[in-house]
């Protein structure tokens, strides 16, 4: 939480940085005569004027309580995001504007898939290859060696093969490293498995260069990386690659000495995993920790940096996990049809910043995705209605958010 931002003039005429609630007038309760108080004043210059926020009320509105005045908070409502980020738009139309507005509690918007027209030979994982700016799908599990097992979708649908790995034949899970890893990752380096117990392969950016293994982690028994693996970008994991096993243990692993520590040995198969920002406004019990979806026993599992598990029972089959991001499309993996689908983040807008998840077996006519809400006292997973116009789904694999477009979505 920052005291001042940019404005220091303006924050000293003030004040001072340090100054806090107080300053609650015109200019003067102070005692100073400010030459530019008006309603166009922005002491912390996130776009928003002093009047909106608050400044000149009795006293001066403070949305999350931490003492600094919305007028001088960068982000209002502690949710994250900061007020020059979430401006005075109603993303989830409640009424209330996002700066003051930490969680979405507004319906779920009624979601619109459009179908990518490229086919694939049995997709399964897809991520976000930020580098190239476009999709990362990993393809081919069902026939193994030829051709390779990742290829790239570029803009106008085309595939380009993205390394020459091959020969995976088992589902083939992915999880490449953005800019916002807290350990400096590459960008665009890609984990996967490789099919053996334990052990975890890492390819560099451009492809070039594959290491198999990169990591056999240390005992026998581990399980496969099926479905769980994932760069850490909140830091609280430091920036490591995490993941959960198709029997259960969860492991994190630093990508820089690739030292590999077990966090908790759940013992039932994981499915997609993410880690949750710490920001108990929106996300509840789940901020800090580490998330993993259990398909057959119909549970969340919550692991938090000590190890200590929760699971909670939302009455869906957790197959995917991921985070909705502002400016992102989505982009799915509907394995029946062997496409892509796609929902632009114009469409995803009101639900920025909440979590999704994807359950497997679609109920037709449904979108088979659900927003898992806090509501202030209570977990919720909320189904996200189908709009009338989208194309079908039958049965989800990976899906991603990406700053990627694809043809049909932009
Ligand atoms: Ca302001
Ligand atoms: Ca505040
Ligand atoms: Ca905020
Ligand atoms: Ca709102």
């Amino acid at each position: 939480m920052r005291l001042c931002t940019g404005l220091t003039l303006l924050a000293a005429l003030a004040g001072g940085c340090k100054r806090s609630a107080s300053n609650n007038g015109d200019g003067g309760s102070d005692g100073l005569v400010l030459p530019s108080d008006s309603a166009f004043d922005d002491l912390d210059g996130d776009g928003i004027p002093d009047v909106t926020e608050g400044r000149y009320d009795m006293p001066s509105r403070d949305t999350d309580g931490d003492g600094v005045p919305d007028a001088k908070d960068s982000d209002s409502d502690d949710d994250g995001m900061t007020d020059a980020m979430e401006g005075l738009d109603d993303w989830d139309k409640d009424g209330v504007p996002n700066y003051i507005d930490p969680r979405n509690d507004g319906p779920p918007p009624m979601i619109k898939f459009v179908g990518i027209s490229t086919p694939f030979n049995t997709p399964i994982g897809i991520d976000f290859h930020e580098n190239t700016t476009s999709l990362v799908v990993s393809v081919n599990y069902g026939t193994g060696g030829v051709p390779q097992n990742f290829e790239r979708i570029l803009l106008d649908g085309m595939h380009a093969q993205f390394s020459t790995y091959s020969g995976l034949t088992d589902e083939v899970k992915i999880a490449t490293a953005r800019s916002n890893n807290p350990a400096g990752i590459p960008v665009g380096t890609l984990f996967t498995g490789n099919g053996i117990d334990g052990q975890i392969v890492k390819i560099s950016p451009e492809g070039t260069v594959i290491t198999n293994p990169w990591v056999d982690l240390p005992m026998a028994d581990n399980g496969l990386m099926r479905g769980s693996l994932y760069v850490d970008r909140t830091g609280i994991y430091g920036g490591d690659l995490i993941v959960g096993t198709t029997l259960g243990e969860v492991w994190r692993i630093n990508p820089t000495t690739t030292a590999a520590s077990r966090i908790a040995a759940i013992g039932v198969h994981l499915e997609g995993l993410i880690t949750v920002p710490n920001i108990p406004v929106r996300y509840g019990p789940l901020s800090g920790k580490i998330i993993a979806g259990a398909e057959a026993e119909g549970l969340l599992w919550a692991i938090d940096v000590q190890g200590n598990t929760t699971s909670y029972n939302l009455g869906i089959a957790v197959e995917d996990i991921d985070l909705v991001t502002p400016k992102e499309n989505f982009f799915g993996i509907n394995y029946g049809t062997s496409r892509l689908l796609g929902a632009t983040a114009k469409n995803m807008e009101p639900m920025i910043g909440d979590i999704i998840l994807t359950q497997e077996n679609v109920t037709p006519g449904t979108s088979g995705l659900f927003r898992l809400q806090w509501n202030g006292t209570a977990l919720q997973a909320v189904a996200i209605p189908l709009d009338p116009a989208s194309i079908t789904v039958g049965q989800w694999e990976h899906v991603t958010m990406a700053g990627a477009g694809v043809g049909e979505i932009q």
